[in-house]
Formats: C-alpha cells, structure tokens, sequence
C-alpha cells in the first residue's frame, strides 16, 4: 500500500477528508498522493501532517501514473471519470451508487465478501453506507444460521448527506433555539428537531432508493437472493453516526446469547450491550471508531427464530472512507490491485 499512487476524487468533500485522515493515519507518504476535485476547489490547500498538498481539478489525465483513484464526489462524477481513469491505468474504488448494481462490478465489504475483488475489471464499488454497518453484524450469523427475513429501519445522520448538510443541521439547530424561522436548502423539510421517513429519491413502489439499495446491496454481497428484506430510511437530526433498529429471522432458532457471542469475536465488530448498567450503541460514541457496533441483542416476542439487535456505525468511515481503504489494502495484499486482464 505504502508504494502506490493514490487519488482521491472529491477531496474537499465529508468522505474525500475523511480518506486523507485515514491514510495519513496508514502513512501513506504525501508524493504518493494526488488530490483532486471540482474546478471550485482546484488551488486549494490541504494539509497532511507537515505537508501542504494542493487540490487539482479532476481531468483524464490527472490519473495518469495513479494505481488507486478513491472516489467520493457524488454518481455524475462517478459515471464520467471513472472509465477514464480506468483507461489511464488506475484501479477505481468508488462511493457513489453508480457502479454498484453492475454486474461487472465488484460490491465488496472486505470483512463480508472480499474475495469478490480478486475478479475485478477496474472499478470496485464501495456499498451503501447502511448496508455496510447492517452487514458487519448480520453476515458473521447468516454465516453460521442463514438468515430469512431482515426487517430495518435506519436513523441517518445528516453527514451522508454531504458538508453543506451538515451545516444546515447546525444553523437550523441555533434558528429554531433562536425563535427564527428556517429556510430548508439540501433536505426538502426542517431537519432541526425533526425526523424525515425520507432518503435519496422515492421509487415507483412507495420504497425510497436508499431503502431499495439496502435490499439490492444485501443480495448481491450476500450471494443470495433469496433474503426477504424490507427497509424504512429515516434521517434524524444527528450530525455523524447511523443508527439501525434490525430485527432478523432465520432457518433455525437464534437465542439472543448465541448471537451474541457469535458477534464478539467478530474483528470489525464491537457488542456494546449490557442494559443493566445502560449500556448500547450511540451515534455520537462511535463516531471516530473504524468499529460497527451492536447492542439491544434481544429475542423477537412476535415470531420464533427472530432476534432485535441495534447496530451503529460512523457513516462517513466504516459506512465510506475506512471500508474503501480497507478494499485497497485488500487488492495490495493480494497483489490484485491491477485489474485480471492485466495482472
Ligand atoms: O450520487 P451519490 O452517490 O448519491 O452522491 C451524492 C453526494 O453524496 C456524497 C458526496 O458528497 C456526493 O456529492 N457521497 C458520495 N458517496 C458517499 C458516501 N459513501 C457520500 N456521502 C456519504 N457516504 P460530499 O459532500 O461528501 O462530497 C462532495 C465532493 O464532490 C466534489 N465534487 C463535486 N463535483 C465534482 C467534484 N469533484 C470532482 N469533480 C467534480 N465535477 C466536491 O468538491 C466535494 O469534494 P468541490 O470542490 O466541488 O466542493 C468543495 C467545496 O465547494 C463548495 N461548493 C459545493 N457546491 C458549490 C460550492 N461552492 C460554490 N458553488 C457551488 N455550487 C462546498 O461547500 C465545498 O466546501
Ligand atoms: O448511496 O444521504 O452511498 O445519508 C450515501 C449517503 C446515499 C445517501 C449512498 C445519505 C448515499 C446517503
């Protein structure tokens, strides 16, 4: 990892800063390192340790010589660049939902699926941030009991939605303190002391397309299509950090304590979950944490073989940046960072 030529598409974005904190956290040296983004952008400085490094606008040839281009700059950007940087020698692993449901294309949870990667043809999507953080905690059970039915209902924190979301949270947050009215701008309602059953845009089924990602994603990372899943995404007034309230049938009885020791020697997972001394996850605690977190361990009272669990994750890490660096340090391990026709 140390000796390849990494990108980063959307630099100045939530995810795009996120990556250039965890790579320098990995010490990736700053030559190796290109940072582009829109033309808005292009001059910019950012800073990595004692280093200055300056945004450059994302053309076709500034992936020449790049092994990895890490990309976090929305679906258009996405579908447009990334043939071309593919073209220009780079292996692309992408945020967006653009490349995900393609065939082609591996979809890849390095703890879930890795091995999905070893076929790839230079584009890897990274999953849906909601999918990831519920996938963490189910696949190690479906592992050992396979699992029937996924009933979900997420609790987005605004940061999915990108910086300018964030900031609206927070000004809304001091309006609505304030007595003043609020103007919403990226949410279509006051998101300040509110919650929204509403993510990405709505389907002709009633289903939102976050909603359909998490039943399409499970599918396809699980290998098995024959998972009933159902989702309600909600977005609630939290700056960083998802929440999920899952509740999981499978084939065979799962008592609570089973799965629970099943999940605390999951690497990547942490069981917070001892109500006796108020003890589950939160959005605010795990932010930060490269860890998903699952708490609320309980049997369903209304159908046999079912368990509740509560299950969080810093969206913009685990659910984005850290999961897209874990595939790149998974193709370097492997030596699969070139695409198989040219390996
Ligand atoms: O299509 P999707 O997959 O649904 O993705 C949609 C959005 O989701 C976020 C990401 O937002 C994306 O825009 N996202 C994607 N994957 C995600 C994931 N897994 C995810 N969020 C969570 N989890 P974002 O805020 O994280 O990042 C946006 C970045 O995209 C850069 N960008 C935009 N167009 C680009 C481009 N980069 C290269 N080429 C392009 N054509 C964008 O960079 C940002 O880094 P930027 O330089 O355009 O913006 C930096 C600053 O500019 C300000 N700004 C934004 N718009 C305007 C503006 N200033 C003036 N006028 C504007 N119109 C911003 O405030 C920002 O500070
Ligand atoms: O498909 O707004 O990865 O919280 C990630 C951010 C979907 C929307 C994705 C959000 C997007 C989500």
């Amino acid at each position: 990892m140390q000796d390849l030529k990494i990108a980063v598409v959307g630099a100045t974005g939530m995810v795009g800063q996120e990556f250039i904190k965890i790579l320098k956290q990995r010490n990736i040296p700053a030559k190796n390192l290109r940072l582009l983004a829109s033309a808005r952008s292009a001059g910019s400085i950012v800073y990595y340790g004692s280093n200055e490094i300056t945004v450059e606008e994302t053309t076709p040839s500034a992936f020449n010589g790049i092994n990895i281009a890490l990309f976090s700059a929305g679906g258009d950007v996405s579908r447009y660049y990334a043939p071309l940087a593919v073209k220009a020698g780079a292996t692309v692993i992408d945020n967006s939902s653009a490349w995900r449901m393609d065939p082609e294309v591996p979809l890849v949870i390095p703890e879930v699926n890795a091995a999905d990667l070893e076929q790839h043809n230079g584009i890897i999507a990274n999953p849906n941030c909601s999918t990831i953080q519920m996938l963490m905690a189910l696949a190690p059970l479906h592992r050992i009991n396979p699992v029937k039915r996924i009933i979900v209902s997420t609790y987005q924190s605004v940061s999915g939605a990108g910086g300018k979301a964030v900031f609206e949270l927070q000004t809304q947050s001091r309006q609505v303190l304030d007595g003043q009215s609020v103007n919403p701008h990226v949410f279509p309602h006051q998101i300040a002391f509110n919650v929204l059953p509403h993510i990405d845009v709505f389907l002709d089924n009633g289903f939102t397309k976050e909603e359909m990602k998490m039943v399409n994603e499970t599918h396809k990372m699980l290998h098995d299509y024959s998972i009933i899943v159902t989702a309600t995404c909600a977005r609630v007034p939290v700056l960083n950090g998802h929440s999920e309230s899952i509740t999981v049938e499978f084939y065979e009885s799962m008592p609570a304590d089973e799965a629970r020791g099943i999940l605390t020697m999951v690497k990547g997972v942490k069981v917070l979950d001892d109500p006796t001394i108020n003890v589950y996850p939160q959005p605010w605690s795990a932010t930060g944490s490269d860890d998903t977190f699952v708490g609320r361990i309980r049997q369903d009272l209304s159908q046999p073989n079912c368990i509740n669990m509560w299950v969080v994750a810093d969206n913009i890490r685990k659910g984005a940046a850290l999961n897209a660096i874990q595939i790149a340090e998974t193709l370097a391990a492997n030596d699969w960072v070139k695409a198989k026709g040219v390996r």
